[in-house]
């Protein structure tokens, strides 16, 4: 016989909004603002985390991953390049090389294993919030953090003020479309940040570029992943996430450097 303690639903509700709150208080004031917990974002927060960062992602969806679950044409494996794969090692994620430096992964497995060790690093990720600006400040020039809202309030059309977020340094990894970056350079044209867009697949030459790319684009602002290949025009290289976890663990380096 199972015996199940009875908690009443008031006492539920308290508890919720307490700890809520609680973490809110610390989240609105971070050190580092991750837009997107895709391959990229999670992997940069997972670093900046482990390296004694207070970091927060925001997550438009309900669920972790970005477009890993999709894999390709939603079959449940993608490929991982040399040397990627050390970052998978760490964090526990199974692999099958099926030639030299070559890795195939389960799409769940990466996922999960992804979300759990960015969170055990001490990442704090919130899911079903859209970050929809960011804040600026003058001398010197820099973007302080962002404005969110809930992905349902945007979703409803209704007009809802957002709340700011501070941060040292806010990343871009929100993927193909680079939306922070593209608000930014919209909204702040002061920041000289020109977007000329990704362009069509060219496999074996994107992943290097969009590592070596991935960084400071303006002064608090960075990218990675594919909003990287957006803001400097790099081609798209499809279900391949080698640069994804590489450019995440590179863009955390440059920030760490730059906020310490
Ligand atoms: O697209 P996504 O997975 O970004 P990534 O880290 O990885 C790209 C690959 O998945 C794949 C590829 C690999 O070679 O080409 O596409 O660059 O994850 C981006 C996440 O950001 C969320 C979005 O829901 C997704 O989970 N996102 C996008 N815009 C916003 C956002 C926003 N404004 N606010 C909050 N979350």
């Amino acid at each position: 016989e199972v015996k199940i303690k009875q908690i009443d639903e008031k006492k539920i509700s308290q508890y919720i909004i307490k700890y809520t709150m609680e973490d809110w208080m610390n989240i609105v004031d971070s050190d580092v603002v991750i837009v997107g917990a895709g391959p990229s974002g999670m992997t940069a927060g997972y670093y900046l985390a482990k390296a004694g960062k207070r970091v927060v992602v925001f997550e438009r969806r309900l669920s972790f991953g970005g477009g890993i679950g999709g894999g390709a044409m939603n079959f449940h494996k993608v490929v991982i390049e040399s040397p990627a794969e050390e970052i998978l090692k760490e964090i526990g994620v199974r692999m099958t090389e099926v030639e030299s430096g070559v890795f195939i992964v389960d799409t769940a497995e990466f996922m999960a294993k992804l979300g759990a060790a960015a969170v055990d690093a001490g990442v704090k990720i919130l899911h079903g919030v859209t970050v929809d600006d960011v804040i600026f400040r003058e001398d010197p020039l820099r973007v302080a953090g962002v404005a969110v809202e809930w992905t349902s309030t945007q979703m409803s059309g209704l007009h809802v003020d957002p709340l700011f977020v501070s941060a040292k340094a806010v990343l871009d990894a929100t993927g193909h479309d680079a939306e922070i970056i593209s608000v930014a350079s919209r909204k702040l044209p002061e920041l000289n940040v020109q977007i000329p867009g990704e362009k069509s697949a060219y496999s074996e030459i994107a992943e290097e570029l969009v590592v070596v790319n991935s960084g400071k684009v303006a002064e608090g602002l960075y990218s990675s992943g594919m909003a990287t290949a957006e803001v400097r025009g790099l081609p798209r290289m499809g279900p391949i996430f080698g640069a994804m976890l590489l450019s995440g663990r590179k863009v955390a380096e440059d920030i760490l450097r730059d906020i310490r």
